[in-house]
């Protein structure tokens, strides 16, 4: 090894740290999100050099968390399209993180993630890492060994002749199907060594994903001609504002109704278009005779459902998702390939093919039916509260005193059937899910915010679910960065998840005849003074009543540049 320079001996040159932020340019990312490590100061040379210069390059924002740097990423990637990076301190940083690098593996996020480890531990004459490695931060087999499970693809970035091919490379790999996290671990070693940068630099081109055939499209759009009773399903076909409308303008064409899954992780189609069916395609279970399961990853639940007289159409760049332990998709049909491009090459074929408008207004009439009564059904369960705030009164309330486009990132548990239900997210981009670990709405909703400035973003956020989240780094973070979102608590006075399945397993048992609930009570606090130290502003509200307005009011807090809580004690 040559030797390391520290100290007095390091100018202004090129290292590893430099390598890894120019690989960073090449892949032409915005932000490095980072919780600060102490093996970071190359690359922080790195960025004080590319200030100093005025090179165009990715911005360093520093969050205090690193659950809330992973979710800054998650919620600006899927806003935005464009990949992120994120920098961690070694393995216990990782750790750390985990629950979100989790989360964007199973989202099919693409990320950057990299963490640092040392080599030397101070064995190296004139160098010396931090008596820290070999005390406490080292991981057994390497960091690499605890982020294999969590990512696409993780590995040592080996030596300063490889460092920046193989943060590009990784890169390139995030971006392509399977979407997801990548990681390298970075010794301190190889970034303090001097990098000679390549002599021919690229731009590294954005990945065209590949297309289902042709045939199998045409031969997909001949079912789709003839089917009576055709039904889609999706979670993800909003991913991009492309998806969005090639499927409302597939499902427009054919009268096609259309449901959004539970999991849906983005919004997918208009709600009070009557073609929406609502969540669950049970009431399709015995007449649908076509299927067209878009990026959906559990059409129905439990598995074995499927549609027994149907042909499944399995639309997907990832149909089996090597993220899941267990999948039953039953497809018939797998269009294998961009989902936006296989939607609209399925339209052309069904205009083209001029298909029967006496049956497509036939079935377009049942549909408009059918989500009438959808609707009426939802407006009656919706003023049946016993005098307090029903959840689907708040969801109401949210979408008449919110403004068009409002953002909404969900991490409620046992109201996600209310929100999905009753929430009405304007357009494409205007619904997140959040991420299966608790602890990580609202980094996600500040990344949304980092994505779109113009957009009120509302987090909303079961009270337990909330408690996990980093909330003093979230806000210190809204109020550093400039990023104010809406916190909305949906405060039921504990884990209600816990009571439901608990009692669910045993409804005879002790503890339901003795009325006892062991993981369910949350000692209330008043979660609107949260705020307060970080200069935002604080609501609750416990009459329906008093509810718009106190969502206005909040709202015009934020519009105003500071981030609000707004605790709604809710009946259930
Ligand atoms: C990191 C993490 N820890 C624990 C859980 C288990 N868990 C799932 S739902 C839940 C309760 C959530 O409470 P709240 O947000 O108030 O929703 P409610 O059950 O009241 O609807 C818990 C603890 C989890 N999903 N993730
Ligand atoms: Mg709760």
């Amino acid at each position: 090894m040559r030797k390391i320079r520290q100290g007095g001996g390091r100018g202004n040159h090129p290292d590893g740290g430099e390598a890894i932020l120019e690989a960073l340019r090449a892949l032409d990312i915005d932000y490095v999100m980072t919780s600060p490590g102490s093996e970071w100061g190359s690359l922080w040379e790195a960025f004080a050099r590319q200030d100093a210069n005025r090179t165009p390059g990715p911005k360093f924002l520093s969050c205090g968390h690193e659950t809330l740097a992973v979710d800054l990423a998650i919620g600006y990637t899927r806003h935005t399209g464009r990949m992120q990076a994120v920098v961690l301190h070694a393995g216990v940083g990782l750790l750390q993180g985990a629950v979100g690098i989790d989360a964007a593996y199973k989202l099919g996020v693409p990320m950057v993630v990299m963490s640092g480890e040392a080599m030397t531990y101070g064995e190296l004459e004139g160098f010396d890492p931090g008596a820290q490695w070999t005390a406490n931060l080292s991981v057994q087999g390497g960091p690499q060994r605890l982020m294999a499970p969590l990512v696409k693809w993780s590995n040592q970035a080996t030596s300063p002749a490889t460092i920046y091919e193989q943060f590009v490379r990784a890169g390139e790999m995030a971006q392509r199907v399977p979407y997801g996290p990548v990681y390298l671990n970075v010794p301190i070693e190889t970034m303090l060594e001097d990098w000679t940068p390549p002599t021919r630099q690229r731009k590294v081109p954005r990945p065209v994903p590949p297309q289902a055939p042709m045939s199998e499209i045409e031969r997909v759009a001949e079912l789709l001609i003839n089917a009576k009773n055709p039904v889609i399903t999706t979670e993800s076909a909003g991913r991009e504002a492309g998806g969005y409308a090639a499927l409302l303008d597939l499902a427009e064409l054919l009268a096609i109704p259309v449901v959004e899954s539970w999991p849906a992780d983005f919004s997918n189609f208009p709600k009070t278009n009557p073609l929406y069916q609502g969540p669950s395609i049970a009431p399709f279970a015995e007449t649908a005779d076509l299927v067209l399961a878009v990026r959906s990853r559990v059409p129905w639940y439990p598995p074995y459902a499927r549609p027994n007289k149907a042909t499944i159409v399995s639309i997907a760049e990832n149909p089996l998702n090597g993220t899941m332990v267990y999948q039953n998709l039953q497809a018939d049909v797998f269009l294998e390939g961009d989902a936006v491009h296989t939607l609209k090459t399925l339209a052309a074929f069904v205009r083209a093919a001029k298909p029967d408008a006496k049956r497509i207004a036939e079935r377009r009439a049942r549909c408009v039916s059918a989500h009438t009564k959808l609707q009426e059904e939802l407006a009656k369960s919706a003023r049946a509260a016993n005098g307090g705030i029903s959840p689907p009164m708040l969801c109401q309330a949210l979408n008449e005193a919110l403004p068009e486009g409002t953002i909404f990132v969900d991490e409620t548990i046992t109201h996600r059937p209310d929100t999905m239900q009753y929430l009405n997210p304007t357009g494409p981009g205007c619904y997140y899910r959040g991420g299966g670990g608790l602890g990580q709405g609202i980094g996600m909703a500040l990344g949304a915010k980092l994505a779109a400035p113009d957009r009120l973003v509302a987090a909303v956020i079961g009270d337990g679910s909330f408690l996990y989240n980093p909330l003093a780094q979230s806000f210190a973070l809204s109020r550093h960065a400039n990023l104010p979102i809406l916190a909305v608590v949906f405060n039921n006075g504990g884990y209600r998840a816990m009571k439901e399945e608990h009692h669910a397993y045993y409804p005879e048992g002790v503890a339901a005849a003795n009325n006892q609930s062991y993981g369910f009570d949350i000692t209330g606090f008043a979660y609107s003074d949260l705020i307060k130290p970080f200069g935002g502003f604080g609501k609750r509200v416990e009459k329906p009543a008093d509810l718009k307005a106190a969502i206005k009011r909040c709202a015009d807090a934020v519009k105003g540049g500071q981030a609000a809580i707004l605790d709604v004690a809710l009946e259930r």
